[in-house]
């Protein structure tokens, strides 16, 4: 009986949960998932994430955002597997899920986007350090949580491009450490590395929060042009650190497009124009048309690389 049948919501909430609080980089992103609602209308943007990374505080935060029926969450998940069992009984709601930057596992969500191909973010990270740091000696990986989703599988990609292009036969992995993306974390293992390593060459730090702690760790400690420092970071945050010579090269990709891209997926899900199954595609406004792959697999684009040239440029932007 259509009349009894409940009206469609007139506005869409559509939350984005990410890692923490207070992460420039996320801060940016909810800036695009911001504009994009926008563009959308009738939809509201609901921007939550715990205040340190942790996957019970976003386990908390998906439990509230059921009770507050909204009709999409967005994560950038701490656990690849601990918000399963919770994003599933969301799904089992009828609430749209979906996983950008660091993914849920497939059960966990319909869409998963990464801002671009795992291999080639994580081959660009160690070709970027080599390039610094004249393709010999000690490098040290700066992650930021352990459990992180998305830095374990450029990681992983990293370390089988070290063991098995001979162009980094002379480049030596001596640390994984973890800065927990806390700033202050971060600068004590970075500080750590140079004790523990004295004959460390590089640094790569691919966390935004990491790259900018390690600046601070390499300046202070007076290491500019002794040990290289390349990661993902914000040429924002990352500004200074090029101009004083402490990271001469790094990479990301637009934090506000993801933000966009992912509010415009959550969206076609909630609209139900895709189901997130393999050949879907979806209408991004500015961006384009993604493409859904195997297993709900979304790609958004290819990363920048940064330097004294067009720092300026970027900064300004994200
Ligand atoms: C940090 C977060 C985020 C990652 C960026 C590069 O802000 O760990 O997940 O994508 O760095």
């Amino acid at each position: 009986l259509a009349s009894c049948a409940p009206a469609a919501p007139k506005v869409s909430k559509i939350a984005i949960v990410v890692k923490s609080l207070g992460n420039g980089f996320f801060d940016a992103v909810r800036d695009g998932g911001m504009e994009a609602a926008k563009q959308l209308g009738s939809t509201e943007i609901i921007y939550q994430g715990p205040s340190t990374p942790t996957a019970e505080g976003q386990i908390e935060i998906i439990a509230s955002l059921i009770a507050q029926k909204v009709q999409a969450i967005c994560v950038s998940a701490n656990d690849a597997d601990a918000l399963i069992p919770i994003t599933k009984k969301a799904m089992g709601k009828g609430i749209k899920v979906m996983s950008f930057d660091s993914g849920i596992s497939k059960d966990g969500r319909m869409v998963d986007l990464v801002p671009s191909v795992t291999e080639l973010i994580g081959k660009q990270q160690v070709e970027l350090v080599s390039g610094l740091i004249g393709g010999e000696g000690e490098i040290a990986i700066l992650s930021a949580t352990s459990q992180a989703t998305n830095q374990n599988a450029w990681i992983e990609v990293m370390k089988a491009e070290l063991a098995s292009n001979p162009a980094y036969s002379k480049i030596k992995l001596v640390a994984t450490v973890y800065g927990d993306d806390l700033s202050d974390k971060s600068y004590r293992e970075a500080i750590g590395l140079f004790e523990a390593h004295p004959k460390l060459k590089g640094i790569i730090a691919p966390t935004t929060v990491g790259i900018a702690a390690a600046g601070k760790a390499i300046t202070d400690k007076k290491l500019i042009g002794k040990v290289q420092l390349t990661g993902l970071g914000l040429p924002s945050e990352m500004k200074f650190y090029v101009d004083n010579g402490a990271c001469r090269k790094f990479a990301l990709w637009n934090p506000i497009d993801l933000g966009y891209t992912s509010v415009m997926i959550a969206n076609a899900l909630v609209k139900k124009t895709i189901t997130g199954k393999q050949g879907d595609v979806v209408k991004a406004g500015r961006m384009g048309e993604i493409k859904i792959g195997a297993d709900g697999g979304a790609v958004m684009g290819v990363p920048f690389v940064f330097e004294k040239s067009n720092i300026e440029q970027f900064a300004k932007m994200f």
